[in-house]
């Protein structure tokens, strides 16, 4: 039995249509709907999900301060001379709460207002507790139907956000500036791992050479085969950056077959569904949570092992139908509760 079409379908419906026309409201609404992640979210990230494949999307990282924002907006003159078109998602983790930065000054991006082959979008990574791969996948499929060439995505190197914005790029840029050669923890080991092309920033400043080669010395040490380029640039000064535009779109030739990447996305989507609907299980005073406690004091007493407990667990979790059913529902009978 089909039931009609939910409102939230037929909204959707009506806002993909107006994306995939390029009307940049319809872009910034969706982007909304896909943020705030209600019943809409649902039915649009469907319809996103069939039709994407065609932008490359470019994750920028570092600490704070390296001069990311300079460094994108200096990259996207650059696409803009090469008559690339470029939505930029700058995430920014400025708490709504004590006013944050204002966007323009945030991305440095205020020269582009005006120019129709650039979209700017500010994501406040505060309001998402499960990190933000719950949303950002499906914003960069509505950015990619919208038709934009290139997706650049910004994110400030504190906590999970740089490594997060990895999986889900299909470039991953690390930022550096000098002075970061002598401790180089700054750029934590976690995020030399996931940097397909390294950037030494500010090079217009006395030691940047130093950290380059610095930098180059410690990715020889590691044994991957996988060897990123390590360039020195200068935001400020718009030096480098032609090099930086190559190099990047030479790593996004590897990054396998058409649509490689939007699959890549919606399986970071599910994967950090799955998770947080785990987290959220086990959060509940209701059977998992309870099974949670009581094997947690099993594995105490030694009556279980960790690793059955676990089993045990993730069985519990299982068996809990989820409380907002997805969008079609499936045909199952909603036997189980969690009370
Ligand atoms: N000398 C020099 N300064 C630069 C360069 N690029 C950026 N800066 C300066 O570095 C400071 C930080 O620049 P941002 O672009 O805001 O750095 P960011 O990494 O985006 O900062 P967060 O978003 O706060 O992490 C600013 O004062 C910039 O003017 C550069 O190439 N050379
Ligand atoms: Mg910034």
């Amino acid at each position: 039995m089909t039931a009609p079409a939910a409102p939230s379908v037929a909204a959707a419906t009506t806002a993909f249509e107006r994306l995939r026309a390029g009307d940049p409201a319809a872009l910034a609404r969706a982007l909304t709907v896909l943020e705030t992640d209600g019943a809409e979210a649902d039915a649009l990230r469907r319809r996103l999900h069939a039709l994407v494949g065609s932008a490359v999307v470019v994750g920028v990282t570092g600490p704070p301060g390296v001069g990311k924002s300079t460094l994108v907006d200096a990259y996207v003159e650059a696409l803009r001379r090469r008559r690339r078109t470029v939505a930029v998602l700058a995430v920014d983790p400025s708490s709504p709460l004590t006013g944050g930065a204002v966007l323009g000054d945030r991305t440095r991006m205020g020269q582009h207002t005006s120019d129709t082959g650039v979209f700017v979008r500010s994501i406040a990574s505060r309001g998402h507790v499960g990190g933000l791969a719950l949303s950002v996948p499906a914003m960069l499929d509505a950015v990619d139907v919208a038709g934009f060439d290139d997706i650049v995505v910004e994110a400030v190197g504190a906590g999970q956000s740089e490594v997060e914005i990895s999986r889900f790029a299909d470039v991953t840029v690390v930022v550096g500036a000098p002075g970061l050669g002598d401790d180089v923890q700054a750029i934590k080991a976690g995020i030399l791992e996931v940097a397909d092309v390294l950037v030494v920033n500010k090079g217009d400043l006395p030691l940047a050479d130093q950290t380059a080669e610095h930098l180059r010395s410690m990715l020889r040490l590691r044994s991957t085969d996988r060897v990123p380029d390590v360039l020195t640039v200068s935001a400020t000064e718009r030096r480098g950056i032609d090099e930086l535009v190559d190099a990047v779109a030479a790593a996004g030739r590897d990054r396998g077959e058409p649509g490689a990447g939007p699959r890549r996305r919606a399986t970071e989507l599910l994967r950090q569904r799955a998770l947080a609907e785990v987290e959220r299980r086990l959060a509940g005073d209701g059977l998992a949570g309870a099974a949670l406690a009581d094997l947690g004091a099993a594995v105490h007493r030694g009556e279980i092992s960790l690793a059955d407990a676990t089993e045990a667990v993730l069985t519990r979790c299982a068996a809990i139908r989820p409380s907002q059913p997805a969008d079609d529902g499936g045909d199952e009978p909603s036997g189980r509760d969690q009370r």
